[in-house]
């Protein structure tokens, strides 16, 4: 195995890279981290206190215009293990395993590949969502923590299934918490790993916070006073976008001990929920700070591709919105960080990268073969950004593309539909219909984000020649997949109606 990896050498990154074991494949250690945006102080956001990102993203390459494929937890992990894109396989929802699929059922994850290639491949956390991990992508069980969600016995829900408070200042150590828990084990395995340095490994380590409830020990909250946090500046939906793009925040409204049944939320509340926010993503600061510093300090680093992936952006309040589930730029944006032997610290690029592009950069970096997918007609949906990571004015993307499920419903009809984005350096495109509508049935979005950062309005009538070449990109591809999974799996994707408190057997449910 190691000889058909050496015959591979690739390019001028790591053969070049001059470092000490770097004839021996490089391990992966792969950071993804729930719900997080890049609200990091190496993204320039001068509240946040995120020190351990902000030194890994001075090891090698930050991207500033990286984006989702779908600003949800499941299908967005599916298409990071499996470079496909939800439209391209018709799985939005939150629910449907894509084994279960008999045209899916041989797909090859990205963890199956690097075992073939004689990788040892796990996952510490939450890597796919909950109740959808893929057992033959890893080498061993996921391993899961049993931390528990909150400190204080008022705060945790009602019943089980249910949801607790928002938020908690716990007076805990940091692993009494779950992710504290996570990068406990991660160092463990680690440390594992050093005893058996001929064998390489991709491990991937799935933080859970800040994904609500928005729960750190109460040092992280003190790090910020609560009048720091200003509230958003646009707090309404875009002029001239479809009442249904928005959607509904009903993530959130399931939570208990909100002060109001039906949004907006209380400036005060609003504000203390942008302080947890903050808080939450300090307390995942810390514990990766933990895993890296095993890292460096056993003197693996050197051999070590490091990503950092948020699974999505969240919307904080903006547009009067909270939580993900949309196609917008504060929910589909996300930091990802990419270091390791030969690629130069310190680099930032505003080249577009999508998460289908990290299974083929991270086979290119470790010089292993494209696989088959086993899905008929599907390749890889992503790119090697292996050039950008050589030259951070390099580009490998014209394009890159989301998609959201929503579903429209008038007195008499339903329709389920997928509103498809295409996003490049300046504007946001949305095509609204069901698949396999025609063309003219769509409703449009069209952003300009260099004139309108915060998306006050609807510019896709005023800009038909726009329209009509960037809609022209998206019918380059295949037309979006209906949900697939047979009747009733289409629901489970779209966004829960508000105070519907149902029971949800994912125990994160989205
Ligand atoms: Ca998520």
């Amino acid at each position: 195995m190691k000889k058909f990896l050496l015959t591979l050498c690739f390019g001028s990154l790591l053969c070049h890279s001059g470092v000490q074991g770097a004839t021996q494949s490089p391990n992966v250690l792969f950071i993804a981290v729930d719900d997080l945006k890049p609200v990091l102080g190496c993204y320039g956001d001068k509240l946040a206190k995120t020190p351990n990102m902000d030194k890994l993203a001075a090891r090698g390459m930050l991207f500033e215009k990286a984006y989702v494929n779908q600003a949800v937890c499941a299908p967005s992990r599916n298409s990071l293990m499996l470079g496909i894109r939800p439209q391209s396989m018709g799985l939005y929802d939150l629910k449907t395993y894509f084994r279960d699929i008999p045209a899916y059922s041989n797909t090859v994850t990205m963890g199956q590949t690097f075992q073939k290639n004689g990788y040892t491949a796990e996952s510490i956390g939450k890597i796919f969502h909950a109740s959808l991990n893929d057992k033959p992508s890893w080498s061993v069980d996921n391993w899961e923590s049993k931390g528990e969600t909150y400190a204080i016995e008022d705060n945790r829900a009602p019943m089980k299934g249910e949801k607790g408070t928002t938020t908690e200042a716990g007076d805990v150590e940091d692993n009494y918490y779950q992710d504290g828990k996570i990068a406990d084990e991660a160092v463990a395995r680690l440390k594992e790993k050093k005893a058996n340095p001929n064998q390489p490994f991709l491990m991937m380590v799935g933080f859970h916070k800040p994904h609500l409830p928005f729960v750190a020990p109460k040092k992280y909250w003190d790090q910020f006073k609560p009048e720091q946090f200003s509230l958003p500046e646009f707090r309404t939906a875009p002029e001239g976008s479809p009442a249904y793009a928005l959607g509904e925040s009903g993530e959130i409204m399931q939570y208990k001990k909100l002060p109001v049944d039906k949004l907006p939320f209380p400036d005060d509340f609003a504000r203390h929920l942008i302080h947890g926010y903050y808080a939450a993503t300090s307390f995942t600061d810390a514990q990766i700070g933990k895993v890296i510093a095993a890292l460096d300090e056993l003197g693996m680093a050197e051999n070590t591709i490091i990503v950092l992936w948020g699974d999505h952006g969240w919307h904080l309040g903006d547009h009067g919105k909270w939580c993900k589930h949309t196609n917008y730029e504060e929910a589909t944006r996300i930091p990802i960080l990419i270091s390791g032997p030969g690629i130069k610290p310190g680099q930032r690029t505003s080249s577009l990268i999508e998460t289908v592009d990290l299974y083929p950069t991270l086979l290119e970096l470790t010089a292993q073969s494209t696989p088959e997918t086993g899905i008929a007609g599907v390749g890889l949906d992503g790119t090697s950004v292996v050039p950008i990571l050589k030259d951070p004015k390099a580009k490998v993307n014209d394009y890159v593309f989301h998609a959201y499920p929503r579903a429209e419903k008038t007195d008499d009809t339903k329709r389920k539909l997928i509103g498809r984005a295409v996003r490049n350096d300046r504007y946001r495109l949305v095509e609204w219909k069901e698949p396999n509508d025609p063309a003219e049935k769509a409703a449009i979005e069209l952003y300009d984000y260099q004139a309108d950062p915060l998306e006050k309005k609807n510019l896709a009538q005023e800009n038909s020649e726009l329209v009509t070449q960037l809609r022209a990109v998206l019918a380059k591809l295949p037309e979006a997949k209906p949900q697939m999974g047979g009747e009733g799996a289409p629901e489970s994707g779209y966004e829960k109606k508000p105070k519907k408190k149902k029971k949800d057997k994912a125990g994160d449910g989205e």
